[in-house]
């Protein structure tokens, strides 16, 4: 990580969707800096909600000045743009359309029920009902991991990455959320499969540099920056 002023700038907080970029950053090995807007509210200005615009993070701003937010837009776009594709599955790749439909399940059918497990308060104000939801919500996340899995299984001769030719934007979104203990606990019997990727994952040396900045510093959900719905 380093500082000049032509750097990827990363808007994140610690142990939120920012950690799938921030991988993919040190991955690649270009320089970036990072500010968390919400441990000083000063940077909480035009810059980040120009970027951000529903104020989340991760959002990051390129050397050339152009903003995206949407952890797995950005992570698609940098794997396509650095390090030589390596982190991608390339546009003219065969396997490119699956790459596309794992990268989209994520933001659009994990993501939802990873909200409600955090945040049940969004959707409802009293304990009983949001104890339903969580349990509506978990159960379908336990759908949602099931069919990762037998995904990952069926690319046996990739593990433990979803594509052969190494780890993608794939791996470091989806071990972003495997991180979790609310979302998933490793299990060599349930999740073989998502297990292994996830301990590749975190066996990487991108992974021990970033990792000392996301430890959880209070018991507050850590995906909280301000009360939004
Ligand atoms: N779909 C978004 C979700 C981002 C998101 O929910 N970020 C959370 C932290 S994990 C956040 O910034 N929450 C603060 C808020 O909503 O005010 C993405 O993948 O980037």
């Amino acid at each position: 990580m380093s500082s000049s002023a032509s750097n990827h700038i990363l808007y994140a907080h610690p142990d939120t969707y920012s950690i799938g970029v921030h991988l993919l950053l040190e991955e690649s090995g270009v320089p970036y800096r990072i500010i968390d807007p919400k441990a000083d509210p000063s940077l909480t200005n035009d810059i980040f909600l120009n970027a951000s615009p529903h104020g989340r993070v991760p959002a990051l701003i390129f050397p050339n000045g152009t903003t995206m937010c949407e952890s797995n837009a950005i992570v698609l776009h940098l794997a396509d743009s650095l390090s030589e594709q390596r982190y991608s599955v390339k546009p003219e790749a065969k396997d490119r359309g699956r790459y596309l439909q794992w990268l989209f399940y994520l933001s659009s059918t994990l993501q939802p029920e990873v909200l409600i497990v955090f945040h049940p308060e969004f959707y409802f104000t009293d304990a009983a009902n949001q104890s339903t939801l969580i349990t509506a919500a978990e159960k379908r996340l336990a759908h949602v991991l099931a069919v990762l899995e037998k995904e990952y299984k069926l690319q046996a001769h990739s593990a433990p990455w979803m594509f052969e030719h190494g780890p993608t934007a794939v791996d470091f979104s989806l071990a972003n959320v495997l991180l979790w203990p609310e979302c998933f606990t490793p299990s060599t019997v349930k999740y073989p499969a998502l297990s292994a990727m996830l301990e590749a994952v975190s066996t990487r040396d991108s992974f021990e540099r970033i990792m000392p900045w996301h430890q959880r510093t209070t018991d507050e959900p850590p995906h909280r920056l301000t009360q939004r719905s």
